[in-house]
């Protein structure tokens, strides 16, 4: 058996929807055994083995989709990548984790060629790859595959140094999706809108792997749009979203009772949801939205109740297969209950290790399986866990993440530039935005707009500030660190109208 795969295409019936595209044209689970032996078969004729990696950067379309089926079907490693990495971003990621193959943009071909072996499909599912895969065979017989086997590699950055690499198993997804299946209660009849990105885990592994274990369906959009979102409601039984999508339908005036009625659950997750949002779409629809908690490293961790109370400002308790603590961060003693420490973690959902970087694995795991997530909360009574901060230098705009160590690298790289601190302030769009504050140590003439320009080039726009500040000097303590927290507090109003 495959076990993924098998438990992906194994819940829906023959005739039942699986994918409905924007034309309306519809992917039956029946349709799933052929189309992923086409595109397995043209993965095996361009050279790609089991354990291979198969690298993917393209925009989000239903044969993306397929051709993640199709990857873990053949046995190999799917590694998705966001799409708005430029060609500097993607050279590590090549080189880190040798893909057999890399899936890119027909327009991009020319410069990712030469980071290695490249097919080719576009946002229509057009390319080199879907032609191969159009003149395939259906016939492909399924690579066996066991709980302990990768199915996934996904990037996340790291507070310092280069992104890592984290393994998923066929064992962490497969286990996670059945939990999901079974507390959200998802049953063949739901009818999930499916509007996040599939270059991360929300999107590829929560709504889509949750989705075909209850052998449910999707209306798949390539991308988020508010009034296109609460048009497809009437039709539609779920959402999951980050907290952008939430407070982006608070803005359409058509967001009532009746436009929503249709919907059993609303799901947000990936970045914290302001207890506001929450008390608002309540207020506003008579839904209470089920907060979620998460990460790359180890999928879904808690998750409010499906039914019982959803708690604005909490994540819920731990999920049933889910073991969760606190310790506090500097000693890793063990805390009392309702103390502020570090969230650890340890279930069937915790990720193998970092791709090639034993040290960093070690670091990151206790004894017994316990992964340190890096995030700051306590359990309350209730059993509810409360994400009130994060150990980690971190800054999630839109529900994606972004390093500041990263950025601030860049930026200490310009002329002009004597050092530069990045931050994340409130944004009312976005959660926080990414800004800037650099120092000159009163001299030069740089601009916002020559440092925007400058790294234009090297990092994803979502990892550019929104903002550029000046200063002379950056605040340091006693210890001479940079205070963060200052800057924050100093600037705290930014964004706000
Ligand atoms: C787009 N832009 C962004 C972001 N997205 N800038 C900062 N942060 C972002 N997240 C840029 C665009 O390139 C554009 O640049 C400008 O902002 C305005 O774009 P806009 O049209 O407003 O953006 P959008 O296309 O509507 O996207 C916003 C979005 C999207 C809908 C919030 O980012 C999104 O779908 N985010 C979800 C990310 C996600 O799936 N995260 C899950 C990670 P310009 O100004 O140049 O035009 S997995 C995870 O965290 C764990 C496992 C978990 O718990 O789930
Ligand atoms: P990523 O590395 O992209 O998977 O992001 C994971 C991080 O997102 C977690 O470590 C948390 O800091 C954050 N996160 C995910 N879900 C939530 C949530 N519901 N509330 C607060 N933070 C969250």
């Amino acid at each position: 058996m495959n076990l993924l795969f098998d438990t992906l295409t194994g819940f829906g019936a023959a005739g039942a929807p699986f994918l409905e595209r924007p034309d309306g044209s519809v992917i039956r689970y029946g349709d799933l055994d052929g189309l992923t032996g086409q595109w397995a078969n043209a993965l095996a004729g361009l050279g790609v083995q089991p354990g291979d990696r198969v690298a993917v950067q393209v925009e989000k379309s239903p044969e993306n989709l397929i051709l993640y089926l199709a990857t873990v079907r053949i046995g190999a490693v799917f590694l998705p990548l966001n799409t708005a990495y430029t060609l500097v971003e993607l050279e590590y990621f090549i080189g880190d984790a040798e893909p057999a193959l890399i899936v890119c943009d027909p327009a991009v071909e020319g410069g990712v060629a030469k980071l290695g072996k490249t097919t080719t499909l576009d946002a229509k599912g057009q390319g080199s790859l879907a032609s191969l895969a159009a003149s395939a065979s259906e016939a492909f017989e399924t690579v066996e595959r066991s709980p302990e086997d990768l199915a996934a590699i996904c990037y996340t950055s790291g507070t310092t140094g280069r992104s890592k690499g984290a393994m998923l198993t066929h064992g962490n997804l497969t286990a996670n999706a059945l939990t999901l299946v079974k507390l959200w209660e998802f049953t063949g009849a739901d009818v999930l809108i499916h509007a996040l990105p599939i270059y991360h885990v929300h999107g590829l592994f929560v709504a889509t792997n949750v989705i075909m274990a209850a052998g449910a369906s999707v209306i798949f959009r390539a991308k988020f749009d508010a009034a296109e979102v609460l048009e497809l409601m009437p039709r539609a039984t779920a959402l999951m979203g980050v907290p952008t999508f939430y407070t982006r339908l608070l803005d359409q005036a058509g967001l009532t009772p009746e436009a929503t009625k249709g919907i059993r659950l609303f799901i947000s997750g990936s970045a914290p949801l302001l207890a506001e949002t929450h008390r608002e779409f309540e207020a506003r629809t008579g839904q209470v939205i089920l907060e979620r908690y998460g990460m790359t490293e180890t999928g879904m961790n808690t998750s409010n109740p499906y039914d019982g109370a959803r708690v604005a400002g909490t994540v819920g308790p731990a999920l049933p297969d889910v073991a969760l603590r606190i310790s506090d961060a500097e000693s890793g003693a063990p805390m009392a209950a309702g103390e502020i420490g570090m969230i650890e973690v340890q279930g069937p959902n915790v990720f193998a290790g970092y791709w090639r970087m034993p040290e960093k694995t070690a670091a990151e795991f206790k004894p017994g399986g316990w992964f340190i997530t890096g995030d700051l909360g306590k359990i309350d009574e209730a059993g509810y866990v409360h994400i009130v901060g994060r150990g980690k230098d971190l800054i999630i705009s839109g529900g994606l993440n972004v390093y500041p160590k990263e950025v601030e690298a860049e930026i200490d790289a310009l002329p002009g530039v004597v050092e530069s601190a990045v931050i994340g302030l409130a944004h009312p769009d976005l959660g926080e935005g990414v800004t800037a504050v650099i120092a000159t140590g009163g001299k030069g003439n740089l601009t916002e707009e020559a440092v925007l320009a400058a790294l234009s080039e090297r990092l994803a726009r979502f990892k550019q500030p929104r903002r550029v500040l000046f200063v002379d000097d950056l605040p340091r303590n006693a210890m001479g660190k940079v205070q963060k927290a200052l800057l924050r507090e100093t600037h705290a109003g930014l964004y706000r109208g």
